[in-house]
């Protein structure tokens, strides 16, 4: 027995790993560094979006920023704004937007998107199409290889008028894909699930790669009934993704 030896190395077992919402906050707080006073903002939808949100709203009660104005891109997002206390306009007074921030469902590395797993791509698209800067935050589970790869959905809104019609339409439109149609549905009931604009949404499913992306683009749209999808292509201008090792962005 030698007192005077120090103990033994003790190996510390491995920190556990930050949960999913704190790396959606540290993505969402990275972006918010983008925002200048006097900016009008795109302001995102869905569980990493509301983080920048929530930042912008301190950010404003602590005068650290001023005279921003935020366009939401659903009615979740407007109640969320509304309680941060930013002040909101729309797309017809402010048509053309500094900066939009959001998340996604799936992004690849040429930041390509899928989005709308929550229902709310349409106003998205039509937000952040409007933006010169589109900030898109991430957590590390959203990153493919290739959008629509994943076997899960990729949404489509139509019109409810016979709606089953294009659905159908929409299940022949990738024979060789192993494409499966469904229209979204919620609740016990298992009712139509209908977006902010009175519309409803179509899953569709993929077994094998469908191609060339801008192209299955352009069918789909090209269905009558269909409003819109949910892959983002060649919009997106920055992305920041939370992940094990901290935050990374990638510029395009
Ligand atoms: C929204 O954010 C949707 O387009 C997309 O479905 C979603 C990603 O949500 P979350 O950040 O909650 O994972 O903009």
């Amino acid at each position: 027995f030698f007192p005077n030896m120090p103990p033994p190395p003790t190996t510390s077992p491995p920190p556990p790993p930050l949960p999913q919402d704190e790396l959606k906050r540290m993505a969402a707080h990275r972006a918010v560094e983008y925002v200048k006073s006097g900016m009008v903002l795109g302001l995102g939808t869905g569980s990493t979006a509301v983080h920048a949100i929530r930042r912008i709203g301190d950010l404003l009660r602590e005068g650290e920023l001023t005279g921003v104005v935020g366009i939401p891109t659903s009615k979740m997002t407007e109640e969320q704004a509304t309680e941060a206390g930013i002040p909101l306009s729309d797309l017809e007074s402010h048509p053309s937007v500094d900066l939009a921030i959001d998340g996604a469902d799936e992004v690849d590395p040429q930041l390509n998107l899928v989005k709308g797993r929550g229902g709310s791509l349409l106003r998205e698209k039509m937000i952040e199409g409007a933006c010169e800067t589109f900030v898109v935050i991430v957590d590390e589970s959203k990153l493919v290889d290739h959008i629509g790869g994943t076997g899960l959905a990729l949404p489509v809104e139509v019109i409810p008028f016979c709606c089953n019609f294009t659905v159908e339409r929409l299940r022949e439109l990738f024979p060789d894909s192993g494409c499966r149609a469904e229209l979204r549905r919620v609740g016990e009931k298992q009712v139509p699930f209908v977006t902010d604009n009175g519309n409803y949404i179509v899953n569709l499913y993929f077994e094998r790669d469908f191609g060339d992306l801008n192209e299955a683009s352009d069918r789909i749209l090209r269905i009558p009934g269909v409003v819109e999808h949910g892959m983002f292509l060649g919009m997106a201008t920055t992305l920041i993704v939370a992940g094990k090792l901290g935050v990374t962005v990638k510029e395009k």
